[in-house]
């Protein structure tokens, strides 16, 4: 069939057969996918089999619930900020802290304080590096942002999540920081180590059939929001890991990768209540005012809450 042929069955078996009230939306976005798929079927050749087979990997991978992740792998979560990105800047909307993927292991909740939050539960202090985050949230004009919500979390020294990885406490590494009168927000947690796929998971099944590794860089995920600004996702990304640029989810960008340095200084170390040394990371972000006529910058997704 040519793509004339395809769009007329399409439209013959799911539009002209409407005879309850049509979303609109929904048929538009079916019809387009629908011919979309059908084309695709008939230019690969694809079997009934290899349709089937294909059907039941989403089955699978949303039975493991590795459908996030699967969208973080394959760059479907990362060509979405390139494309908010554009409409962006079609809507007169540029500078400020670039966004990235917020990736599947966000959890609604954590722990709320102000100008500073210990993040780790002390699990792993004896053999992993204390780690102090801090930066100030401005506008683009570098005007501070007092009060700004600055929800902050990062995997521990295995690469693992709390709340998905269940041998952790509850939220543990994640937190819920508002920037101080000046601004700012300052974290003391313990140095994250970058995540990996489940080696034997839906998601790596796939990337093993591309030939590719399912490995992240270490790094570490901000919402940041302030009544009058858009909200802002994103993550530094850790100078130094082996992959950083070749990170499997895609999330590296340009202004977005964080260097650690050693505070060894005794006097600098007692301020912080430390006794041994400690690496620091500064991280600033500058948000974007919002603008009426600018297209969200929510993004609706579903999160667990714990
Ligand atoms: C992560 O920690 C992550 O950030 C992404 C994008 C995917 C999987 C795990
Ligand atoms: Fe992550």
């Amino acid at each position: 069939m040519n793509r004339q042929e395809i769009d007329a069955l399409v439209k013959q078996m799911n539009v002209d057969t409407a005879t309850g009230e049509v979303h609109p939306r929904v048929q538009q976005v079916v019809v387009r996918l629908l011919g979309d798929f059908f084309q695709a079927i008939q230019d690969l050749d694809l079997t009934q089999t290899e349709v089937w087979k294909g059907l039941e990997y989403i089955v699978d991978s949303s039975k493991s619930n590795e459908l996030g992740l699967l969208a973080a792998g394959l760059g479907l979560e990362h060509f979405l900020d390139l494309h908010a990105d554009e409409v962006d800047a079609k809507a007169g909307i540029t500078g400020g802290t670039p966004r990235t993927i917020e990736g599947p292991l966000y959890v609604a909740g954590a722990p709320e304080s102000v100008g500073f939050a210990r993040m780790d539960d002390g699990s792993e202090s004896d053999y992993v590096d204390t780690l102090f985050i801090e930066g100030v949230v401005t506008d683009t004009d570098g005007q501070i942002i007092p009060n700004a919500k600055v929800e902050v979390w990062h995997a521990n020294s295995l690469g693992n999540y709390s709340f998905f990885d269940s041998s952790q406490s509850e939220f543990n590494l994640r937190r819920s920081i508002l920037t101080d009168t000046n601004g700012q927000y300052v974290a003391q947690t313990t140095m994250p180590v970058g995540y990996g796929c489940p080696p034997e998971g839906t998601t790596q099944a796939l990337l093993n059939k591309l030939g590719r590794h399912g490995q992240r860089p270490s790094h570490v995920h901000y919402f940041i929001s302030a009544p009058g600004y858009r909200k802002l996702t994103t993550q530094f990304n850790i100078e130094g890991d082996k992959y950083l640029w070749d990170d499997f989810a895609f999330a590296t960008r340009e202004g977005l990768i964080a260097s650690v340095t050693d505070i060894t200084d005794p006097a600098e170390l007692a301020k912080r209540g430390q006794d041994k040394p400690v690496k620091h990371i500064t991280f600033d972000f500058k948000l974007v005012k919002d603008l009426a006529t600018a297209p969200t910058s929510e993004v609706d997704r579903r999160r667990v809450s714990a």
